[in-house]
């Protein structure tokens, strides 16, 4: 059996030129963000990567096919769908099985890039620990992704409505590069520092694409996570944004939200909460993130040609 892979003009055409590419999630779109600023910010992080010289390539299932790569028409209905499937690793297969639309998470991603030989990766925040995982066992298959498939993820680190010191040990134990960019902290999406220090530093582009490949020299699976800080004048400080964090994980925690619904309702909240802060936080921090894996995917190119 095949992959139904559906590549859209314009990254078919950056396949045949070999061109930079950099794969983009979609449950950011559909679960992320409210409908119309998703579509809009999808557009402007997808123009971001073409003015820094690569292509997006935006993964999505629609109609039982992996997209790589939409059309305006397509990330329109993406967008506005309702009940539109969050996909991640265990669900991708039976998604394409039944025909069904649905919208990929970073693990999801991550397959759907690895597929089409694309080695890096933009998004906002990645899947984690959540906090009191100790007993409800809450732990996004991001992480183990992230272990496996050879792809490096440009992301604002991770929200702190995680346990962000459980999540840096997970990912430490499964042998994943944590790499901050241009500070020593592991930053915490909306803030520029978590507090805590990341295991790993790299300040240059070319320096994060070498590594990736040295990964595959060396035969070593799985990806990199880049945790490249929110811009400063985009920032929530850690003393503004915790005190809502705390409102939204109790109000969760009292409505029963669990599993798979658990971060869409965190983000959802903390935007009505912030009214609208932690959404232009969110757009700018994603921004800064293609523009960054932009770069990589242009010195990934090149030390392909050099090899
Ligand atoms: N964290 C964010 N923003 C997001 C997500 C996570 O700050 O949009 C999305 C990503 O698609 C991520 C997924 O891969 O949620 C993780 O969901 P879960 O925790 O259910 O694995
Ligand atoms: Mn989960």
């Amino acid at each position: 059996m095949h992959v139904p892979l559906t590549f859209s003009p314009e990254v078919q055409a950056a396949r045949d030129a070999g061109r930079p590419l950099v794969a983009l999630e979609s449950t950011i779109i559909t679960h992320g963000m409210p409908y119309p600023q998703n579509v809009a910010t999808a557009r402007t992080v997808e123009a971001e990567v073409r003015a820094a010289g690569a292509v997006p390539a935006t993964i999505a299932v629609m109609g039982g096919r992996l997209h790589v790569g939409l059309s305006e028409a397509e990330l329109e209905q993406l967008g506005r769908a309702q009940d539109v499937m969050k996909l991640s690793r265990a669900d991708l297969a039976v998604a394409l099985a039944t025909g069904r639309t649905g919208a990929t998470t970073v693990a999801a991603t991550m397959i759907g890039a690895r597929l089409a030989g694309i080695g890096v990766f933009a998004t906002g925040g990645i899947g984690g620990v959540h906090r009191g995982a100790e007993l409800s066992f809450d732990i996004s298959a991001d992480l183990r992704e992230l272990s496996e498939t050879p792809v490096s993820v440009v992301s604002a680190g991770a929200k702190a409505i995680l346990d962000l010191p459980k999540t840096l040990e997970v990912l430490e134990t499964l042998g994943v590069p944590v790499i901050a960019v241009g500070q020593d902290d592991f930053p915490a999406f909306w803030s520029r520092s978590s507090g805590l220090r990341a295991p790993l530093r790299l300040d240059h582009a070319a320096d994060i694409a070498a590594s990736h490949m040295q990964r595959g020299a060396l035969g070593l699976p799985g990806g990199q996570l880049v945790a490249n800080p929110i811009p400063a004048a985009a920032e929530i400080p850690r003393e503004v944004i915790g005190p809502f964090i705390e409102q939204a994980l109790a109000e969760a925690a009292a409505q029963g939200i669990a599993a798979k619904a658990v971060t869409p309702f965190l983000l959802q909240r903390l935007f009505e909460l912030t009214a609208g802060r932690s959404l232009a936080a969110n757009i700018a921090l994603v921004r800064h993130n293609a523009r960054l894996a932009a770069a990589i995917a242009i010195e990934l190119v090149r030390l392909r040609a050099a090899a």
